[in-house]
């Protein structure tokens, strides 16, 4: 029997679902959060009853988005620091382990965009795709050390989280040219950087993001300009180490287009695939906290921080 969750797990895992928290980095957030109130409000009798309720919401969490590591990340770290004999030390530990988690990712954070930054000089354009806040990290940076960057948006469809790119550009004081995704090609000559985050990398150096991710690598490779993926270690993927394949989300085709349009169309078949992969030959540099890495040796730094074992402590 499934263990009562607290009203703020149960809401965090709907506001993932429904994409009102995205993006890997805030998911992972949120996920972490969650949990740190489901273990600070838990009324458990015993540990092993506080340790079935905290597997359980992070169960709930884990179930919400198939594609983006850092929620997986986030729940391993979190109850893997699950200490104690007793239900209050079990629920020191666990808030522990959040406030930790979640220091650590706008540290990381931090970091990755000083890196990154240093890939751009005065006067560069950068093309963006979707909303990354890992990616938009590395502009601030550049921004805030005294850079001119000046940034061409790609609409990102069906969800067009361009439009937050674009607004948290401006926002920089970034000028910005707003395109419709299949624009970028012809925009690519006048563009120095293609600049994109991750939901997960693999092993082998693969580049997991938003749709069209793939497609605008491979323009920009035709076009000599470099690809770069700002990413902090939580979004390297463990169990690709053991040849797991990373799940591709597909969502609601009415996020594509509404019933009726549909229904104009002869009731075409849809897809709608919310990720896609870049092959590691198509990415020049994966900037995380950790420094720059040609995707080729980014497993190197997996097996550093995550080993061999990957454990799913969410699992009864
Ligand atoms: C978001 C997306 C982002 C990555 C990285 O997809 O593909 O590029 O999640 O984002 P969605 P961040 O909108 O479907 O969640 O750097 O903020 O973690």
């Amino acid at each position: 029997e499934t263990p009562e969750l607290h009203s703020d797990v149960e809401e965090t895992a709907r506001r993932i679902a429904e994409m009102e928290v995205r993006g890997a980095a805030s998911i992972a957030d949120a996920a972490a959060a969650a949990l740190g109130t489901q273990a600070a409000t838990a009324e458990s009798e015993t540990p092993e009853a506080f340790r079935r309720t905290m597997r359980a919401a992070a169960r709930r969490l884990y179930e919400t988005r198939p594609t983006a590591v850092s929620l997986p990340n986030a729940l391993r770290y979190v109850l893997s620091g699950m200490d104690g004999d007793d239900v209050e030390t079990l629920q020191t530990t666990v808030q522990q382990r959040v406030s930790a988690f979640r220091d650590d990712l706008d540290d990381a954070q931090d970091r990755l965009g000083q890196i990154g930054a240093g890939r751009f000089s005065d006067g560069d354009v950068v093309m963006t795709h979707c909303h990354s806040s890992d990616a938009l990290s590395c502009i601030e940076a550049a921004v805030e050390s005294g850079a001119d960057i000046e940034a061409v948006v790609k609409e990102t469809r069906p969800r067009k989280q361009g439009h937050i790119t674009a607004s948290e550009l401006r926002e920089l004081g970034v000028p910005v040219t707003l395109i419709v995704d299949s624009a970028a090609h012809s925009f690519l000559d006048d563009v120095d950087h293609v600049l994109v985050g991750a939901d997960s990398i693999a092993a082998d150096g693969s580049v997991i993001n938003k749709i069209g991710t793939a497609g605008l690598a491979v323009s920009a490779r035709d076009r000599g300009v470099p690809v770069v993926v700002a990413a902090q270690s939580i979004k390297l993927h463990p169990k690709t180490l053991t040849g797991t394949a990373v799940a591709i989300e597909r969502r609601d085709i009415r996020e594509v287009l509404d019933e009726e349009t549909h229904e104009d169309i002869g009731a075409a078949e849809v897809a709608n695939p919310a990720f896609d992969v870049t092959p590691p030959r198509h990415v020049d540099a994966i900037v995380t906290e950790h420094g720059q890495f040609p995707p080729e040796s980014i497993v190197t730094l997996m097996r550093e921080l995550f080993g061999d074992s990957v454990s799913e402590p969410w699992t009864d």
